[in-house]
């Protein structure tokens, strides 16, 4: 057979065009490809929703590839080893209740599982704003990441969803941009983002579960964003809290998707 280099462009932009296409209507859009948006997206596809991922980068895993300070080990206690178990990732046994996992192993095993189970993830793209519809979000508007850097003026395109995941991590921008806009308030105590607090493990990794909730009506909010949002601490290189946030968010918006 002779290749054609005509054949091959052509393959790639109808492939891709109708996937993007495919997914302009969604049931929850993720924004951010780390750890908790991954874990979620994959959680609810598997249920049979229809989920995309949108991230910045071109590379997906947001700060889990990079362990602690490079060091590309993550770790995570009973709880998140009893995931990554579950997974298929290989755990080890640190001692004291600690486990620790390979960065590398952990992102390709969950974005495969994620891809497999149905999502569509759309790296190099990235959420500027987003739709809504009296007080309620109803989708994002998403540009392309070049566009972005290049600080070029082009106009963007917009995907409905009924609901949206905002796992940008520290930034936080998906509420940023509805508090930068809206008049309407966040559903925290003052109606604002309350912002991320120093390290003190313990306590973050607990209060990522409670944060992983719905931020403002259509938007949940999973992950470092969820402490960022209602002003919990970081918890630094321990992975445990993002996964379990993934599998909490997917679970709330799977209830209220089937209710
Ligand atoms: C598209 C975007 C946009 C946008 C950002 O930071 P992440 O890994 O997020 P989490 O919350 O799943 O995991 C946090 C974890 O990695 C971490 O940083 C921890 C545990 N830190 C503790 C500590 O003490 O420091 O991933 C977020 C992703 C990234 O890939 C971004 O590129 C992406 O979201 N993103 N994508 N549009 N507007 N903003």
């Amino acid at each position: 057979m002779a290749l054609d280099e005509i054949k091959i462009s052509r393959a790639i932009l109808d492939r891709y065009f109708n996937k993007l296409s495919d997914c302009m209507e969604l049931d929850v859009a993720v924004v951010g490809a780390g750890p908790s948006g991954l874990m979620a997206a994959f959680r609810l596809a598997e249920k049979g929703h229809k989920v995309a991922v949108f991230e910045r980068k071109l590379s997906i895993g947001g700060g889990l590839w990079g362990g602690g300070m490079m060091f590309n080990e993550i770790v995570v206690q009973e709880e998140g080893a009893a995931i990554l178990k579950n997974l298929g990732v290989g755990v080890e046994e640190a001692g004291e209740g600690y486990y620790t996992a390979d960065a590398v192993e952990c992102t390709t095993t969950l974005a495969s599982l994620a891809c497999k189970a149905g999502v569509k993830i759309f790296n190099l793209v990235s959420v500027e704003d987003v739709m809504v519809r009296e007080n309620r979000v109803t989708g994002l508007v998403i540009n392309w990441t070049a566009v972005e850097m290049a600080n070029l003026h082009v106009d963007p395109l917009t995907v409905r969803s009924k609901f949206v995941i905002e796992a940008t991590g520290h930034a936080t921008e998906v509420l940023k941009v509805i508090q930068r806009k809206g008049d309407a308030k966040l559903l925290t105590e003052s109606g604002q983002i309350a912002g991320e607090r120093s390290m003190w493990a313990e306590v973050a990794e607990d209060t990522t579960l409670k944060n992983t909730r719905e931020a403002f009506p259509g938007v949940y909010v999973a992950g470092m964003a969820a402490n960022a949002t209602f002003g919990s601490f970081r918890m630094g290189p321990i992975f445990g809290g993002m996964l379990l946030s993934g599998e909490r968010v997917a679970k709330l918006i799977h209830e209220r998707l089937s209710a």
